[in-house]
């Protein structure tokens, strides 16, 4: 490990030296307002038999963080096994390798390597950014009392369901998580409300969208899921926005929702729905995870079922130019306004060398639509002997259109950029938008985009707090550069490049726009309205008012300004908050 103070080791040391102690004093001599968060070192950490009592009042439910790939070193929490770290390396890409786990996260970046299963044996294994203990809730009390504990002994708290944030945001430094996952009631519901009377899911917060659309199916019901299936509903998803392959027939996961059931940071459960904590409910409806309390249930809008088309086209660059492959590229591009107008969405992904849709669905929609909306498209591709691979199908239910069409997803093991990109710019801007495009695929190797078409104002939506971009928007685009596991500072380097360099002409091409807040560039700059959108001072105000003790801290979350995150993982109120800039004052 490198040695955090080099040169000027003495001046450091008193440095960190003085901050130990002056968090650990003004912990013990004030603990409504302590500086830091406690680090396990530190004098105000719980003693072992504290959490052992605290372990009782949850049932037994506390885990100790083992890191996963523990396994693949030596000295460190488990014995080094070889074979077992093996099976770790080639199943590292499954999203249930870590979301099994109480403590592993899917984004690389946020592990800070601490724990490399790909590193050798030999190299350090230490908790890192992950978290020190998990409650495995299964019930509101287990919330309830993992808050209390975690207030009274000023530590992190977080808030992690699967842990798919690609902000790392269900994971930090000292922490103690709740854990959300076994949450896994379903029950259809006939909801009455003078808002919405019809079928309704309510669903606990761990349930799963390959769970909610099952259960739903069953019942010959539709519900709105990612187009991964593996995300959690209720959490960071719906929470933040959430977006798949019904968008455009029927809204964002936001837009759906009826009623959240939510564990305030007073430890209170309260419901949030348009008559109950509207504020809160309009927060939660697409706000961000991990912000203004614990959900515990989501109950959102069923949907009957419909037959869909849904279908995949795939060419590259082989054989044809560079020009004749990106004008393709472009014919594609041309289309998308079309699908998103008929209610279709279209999932995408572009290298340097070859574009997918894998799949473009359009529910409700007849293989006959699906052809002519895409004959400009295979038109221009027999005109020019581009090869490509051209499949249509129309399925009896979206659920058999999504099970044959949607492949496995993996873990996003990539460093991410991602902006919202509008219909007019689409329509309005195309050259300049397809050189930005390509200029991105051949800036560097292996740097791709995926793109997210979906129409989310196509159908009326609620009044929520989903970044207003999305409703003008016609894709998400995502950069994605390689991860490597064993070069960070290549990995800082790359991400680097999309936030200086490949970021800033979509950014400019699209003023006024913004970002999916789940789906970002990490180092995004004045994110609070690129995220948001003019919605943040409304919720920063919510989130004042339902977390007054900022018991709730996730990064670039809404109020998160109030806190900074040192090298070494410790939670402290930010210097500004310190020096009482941070107007209003309400934090303590
Ligand atoms: C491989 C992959 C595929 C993806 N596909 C899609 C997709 O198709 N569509 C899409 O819209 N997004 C997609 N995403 C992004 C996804 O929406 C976000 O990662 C989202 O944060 C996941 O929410 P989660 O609860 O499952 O994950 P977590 O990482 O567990 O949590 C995310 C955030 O929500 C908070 N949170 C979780 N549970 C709760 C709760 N019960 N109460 C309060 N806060 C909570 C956490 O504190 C954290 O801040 C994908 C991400 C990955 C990595
Ligand atoms: C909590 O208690 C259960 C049951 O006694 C035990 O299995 C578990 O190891 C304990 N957790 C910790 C962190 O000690
Ligand atoms: C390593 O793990 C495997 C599979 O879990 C187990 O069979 C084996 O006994 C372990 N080896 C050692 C040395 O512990
Ligand atoms: C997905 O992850 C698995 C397990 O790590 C890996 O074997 C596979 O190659 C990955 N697939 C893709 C398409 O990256
Ligand atoms: C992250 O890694 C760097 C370099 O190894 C280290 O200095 C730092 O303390 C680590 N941070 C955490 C939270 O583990
Ligand atoms: C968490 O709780 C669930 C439900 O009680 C249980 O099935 C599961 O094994 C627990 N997981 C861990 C890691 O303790
Ligand atoms: C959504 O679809 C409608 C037509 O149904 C269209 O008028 C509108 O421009 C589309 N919006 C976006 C953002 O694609
Ligand atoms: C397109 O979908 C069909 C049917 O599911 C599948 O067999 C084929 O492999 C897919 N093609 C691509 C390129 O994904
Ligand atoms: C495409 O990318 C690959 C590596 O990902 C690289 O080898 C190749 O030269 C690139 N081709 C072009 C035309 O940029
Ligand atoms: C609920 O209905 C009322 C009255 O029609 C309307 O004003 C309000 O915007 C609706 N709220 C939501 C969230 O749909
Ligand atoms: C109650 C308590 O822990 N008081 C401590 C407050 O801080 C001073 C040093 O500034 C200590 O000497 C006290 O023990």
């Amino acid at each position: 490990m490198p040695n955090p103070c080099p040169a000027w080791r003495r001046l450091c040391l008193a440095v960190l030296l003085v901050a130990t102690l002056l968090c650990g004093l003004s912990a013990a001599n004030d603990t409504s307002s302590p500086a830091c968060r406690c680090m396990p070192q530190d004098p105000c950490w719980p003693e072992e038999h504290r959490w052992a009592q605290f372990n009782k009042t949850v049932h037994g439910n506390l885990i100790a963080t083992i890191p996963i790939a523990s396994v693949c070193h030596i000295d460190a929490f488990t014995p080094y096994n070889q074979s077992q770290c093996a099976q770790l390396q080639s199943n590292w890409g499954f999203p249930e390798t870590h979301y099994e786990s109480s403590s592993s996260i899917m984004a690389p970046m946020f592990t800070n390597l601490s724990c490399n299963p790909f590193s050798s044996k030999t190299s350090h294994c230490t908790f890192g950014n992950y978290v020190q203990y998990a409650v495995n809730a299964t019930d509101a009390a287990h919330v309830q009392k993992t808050i209390r504990f975690a207030a009274r002994h000023n530590i992190r708290l977080v808030i992690r369901n699967t842990g798919h944030d690609l902000l790392g945001k269900s994971t930090g430094a000292g922490g103690l998580a709740i854990w959300m996952h076994y949450m896994k009631d379903i029950s259809i519901v006939d909801y009455d409300s003078p808002n919405y009377s019809g079928k309704a899911m309510k669903m606990g917060a761990g349930v799963q969208s390959f769970e909610a659309s099952d259960a739903a199916y069953k019942a010959g019901l539709l519900i709105v899921g990612g187009n991964c299936p593996t995300v959690g509903l209720a959490g960071g998803y719906s929470q933040g926005g959430g977006h798949g392959q019904l968008v455009s027939h029927v809204g964002l996961a936001a837009d759906q929702v009826l009623e959240w059931e939510v564990v305030l940071a007073n430890g209170k459960l309260v419901t949030g729905s348009p008559m109950n904590h509207p504020d809160l409910y309009w927060a939660l409806s697409g706000g961000g995870g991990g912000t203004y309390g614990v959900v515990v249930s989501m109950t959102s809008k069923a949907y009957p079922e419909l037959s869909t088309a849904s279908g995949n086209l795939t060419f590259s660059d082989t054989g044809v130019s560079r020009e004749t492959f990106f004008a393709a590229v472009a014919m594609f591009v041309s289309i998308l306004p079309s699908i998103g107008d008929a209610g279709g969405t279209s999932i995408w992904w572009l290298t340097n060398t070859t574009l997918s849709t894998t799949p473009t669905t359009i529910p409700g929609g007849t293989a006959t639509l699906f052809n002519s909306l895409f004959r400009p498209l295979t038109a221009f591709l027999e005109e020019n002997k581009i090869q490509y691979t051209y499949y249509v199908n129309d399925f009896p239910t979206y659920y058999d259109a999504y099970q044959t069409m949607t492949s496995p997803i993996n873990i996003t093991d990539q460093l991410p950029g991602g902006r919202l990109i509008p219909k007019s710019v689409v329509e309005q801007r195309p050259t300049d938008l397809n050189t930005i495009f390509r200029n991105i695929v051949e800036s560097n190797a292996g740097f791709l985009i995926s793109g997210v078409v979906v129409n989310s104002s196509r159908v009326p939506y609620p009044d929520n707090s989903v970044n207003p971009a999305w409703r003008d928007a016609l894709m998400d685009v995502i950069i994605g550069a390689p991860f490597d596991y064993t070069g960070w500072e290549g990995n800082v380097a790359r991400q680097q490049t999309i936030t200086d360099v490949l970021m800033p002409p979509l950014t400019e091409l699209t003023p006024g726009s913004g970002a999916y807040l789940n789906e970002p560039d990490p180092n995004q700059r004045d994110w609070q309205q690129v995220f948001y959108g003019d919605n943040y001072n409304s919720l920063l105000e919510i989130k004042r008012k339902y977390d007054p003790y900022n018991r709730f801290y996730a990064f670039k979350a809404v109020g998160s300004e109030a806190w900074s995150v040192a090298e070494n993982g410790r939670l402290c109120k930010s210097e500004s908050y310190q020096r009482g800039q941070i107007s209003q004052g309400r934090y303590i």
